[in-house]
């Protein structure tokens, strides 16, 4: 038999392309390299450089399933790899390049119309731009189809108006993609999107300060009072939230890579820990109750990553649908935190310690638990698809 490999345990490695395998190789270098010795500080100083994304661009990493634009046209499968591997550092890392990639790209990508795709694409690809994506409002999170933020068709454009809170990016965007019901004649219609640049009057975004996660990411709230924009800042293929939710798909979709690489950061930590430290004259690897720790948490990964492989295989033969997404966004969000929790114990008191880099891991992972819609909201997305009953609301 080949040896068992415990960082590869099934060789998915084999089911990747030699362009997969590069592409692999190349983020995770850049990762290892140059965002590794970075986190610790920028999580404790709650410290985002909006260098990080011009780095990323300069390897092709941002849009990077897009063609054109400046983009690397790569497959959905190297998309996640590159999500795992930024996640592997830090899920706020993964964070900034999916909102940019996946929330703020794709949209103009695939609602935008030549000019916007033009002008913006090629500098958000290179990171000279930064984006960001409005859809979550104070009291509308789950149920974005209750959004209070308007944008009032006048003679000139448009006026926007409303708030939308935690907003990934938004305090260093130069472009805000803002999700808003249309109001024309005093009536009102679908969810539509639009692009709102830097420095509009009456546009604001303030960081949202002293997280308890995700502090290796700015995040904020967006203001928009009475911000007028022109009649082509529409995305003018956008109709309804299917659009917005669109996007999400893919975002979710590069999630459920990302937290298979923060979790198996943890295994490999919470491993060699349990090698090097000795209680009781043996050390702790040799103790069966933290064998089956380890053994958990690498069988879920290890069938988390083989789930998003598959995902991704499908996603790019067009043979995917959304609930496909919601189960591994669900799964592998929820997997990573429970795993990463457990394997945190093996840390004993060293647990309350940043240098051991597996606390930061759990606390990120309740939040993309959380954010693209919660584990129980995929749920009810994948119980309606089993079931074809929607238990959302009434
Ligand atoms: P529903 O009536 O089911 O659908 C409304 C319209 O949308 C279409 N649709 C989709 N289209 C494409 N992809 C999907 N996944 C879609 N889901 C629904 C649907 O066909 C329909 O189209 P049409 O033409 O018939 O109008 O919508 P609902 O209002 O009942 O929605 C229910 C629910 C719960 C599924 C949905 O609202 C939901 O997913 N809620 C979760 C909200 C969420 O995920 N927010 C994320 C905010 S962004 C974020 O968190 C970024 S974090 C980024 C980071 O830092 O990494
Ligand atoms: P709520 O919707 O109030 O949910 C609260 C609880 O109720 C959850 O447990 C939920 O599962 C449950 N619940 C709600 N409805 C139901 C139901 N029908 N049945 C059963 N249970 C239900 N949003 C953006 O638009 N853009 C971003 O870039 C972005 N970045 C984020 C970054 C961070 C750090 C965070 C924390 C959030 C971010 N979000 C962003 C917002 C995120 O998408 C929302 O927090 C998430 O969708 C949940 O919405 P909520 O917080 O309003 O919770």
């Amino acid at each position: 038999f080949p040896k068992f490999d415990w960082e590869d345990p099934l060789n998915m490695n084999s089911l990747l392309t030699e362009e997969e395998q590069q592409i692999h190789e190349t983020a995770k270098s850049y990762c290892q390299e140059n965002l590794q010795p970075r986190v610790l500080e920028a999580y404790r100083t709650e410290d985002f450089d909006p260098k990080i994304l011009k780095e990323m661009g300069s390897l092709g990493l941002l849009g990077a399933t897009i063609n054109g634009y400046g983009c690397a046209g790569v497959s959905s499968v190297s998309y996640g790899l590159i999500a795992r591997e930024v996640e592997r550092v830090d899920s706020g890392y993964r964070s900034a390049m999916s909102v940019q990639s996946s929330l703020v790209m794709h949209p103009i990508n695939e609602f935008g119309s030549e000019e916007q795709k033009e002008k913006y694409l090629p500098k958000l690809a290179t990171g000279e731009m930064i984006g960001c994506f409005g859809l979550t409002e104070p009291n509308h999170g789950s149920d974005p189809s209750s959004m209070k933020t308007t944008a009032m068709k006048t003679k000139e454009g448009w006026t926007l108006n409303g708030s939308k809170t935690w907003i990934s990016n938004a305090p260093v965007a130069d472009l805000f993609v803002i999700w808003a019901r249309v109001v024309e004649n005093g009536e009102k219609g679908k969810v539509k999107g639009f692009l709102v640049e830097k420095g509009s009057p009456g546009l604001s975004a303030p960081a949202i300060k002293n997280k308890l996660a995700l502090r290796a990411s700015i995040t904020g709230s967006v203001f928009l009072e009475d911000v007028k924009i022109p009649s082509d800042a529409i995305l003018p293929k956008s109709s309804g939230l299917g659009s917005p939710f669109s996007c999400l798909n893919n975002a979710r979709y590069g999630i459920s890579w990302g937290v298979m690489g923060a979790l198996e950061d943890c295994i490999a930590r919470s491993r060699e820990y349990a090698l090097e430290r000795k209680q009781f004259d043996r050390p702790l690897a040799a103790f069966q109750l933290v064998q089956k720790k380890l053994s958990d948490a690498s069988s879920a990964c290890t069938l988390g990553l083989l789930g998003s492989l598959q995902l991704g295989r499908l996603k790019d033969q067009k043979l995917w649908s959304p609930d496909m997404v919601s189960m591994m966004k669900r799964n592998n969000c929820g997997e990573a935190l429970k795993h990463s929790r457990v394997l945190l114990d093996i840390l004993g008191g060293n647990a309350c310690s940043d240098e051991y880099h597996i606390g930061r891991h759990v606390q990120n992972l309740q939040v993309a638990n959380t954010y693209e819609g919660t584990h129980d909201i995929h749920a009810l997305i994948l119980g309606k698809a089993i079931t074809g009953v929607q238990a959302f609301a009434n």
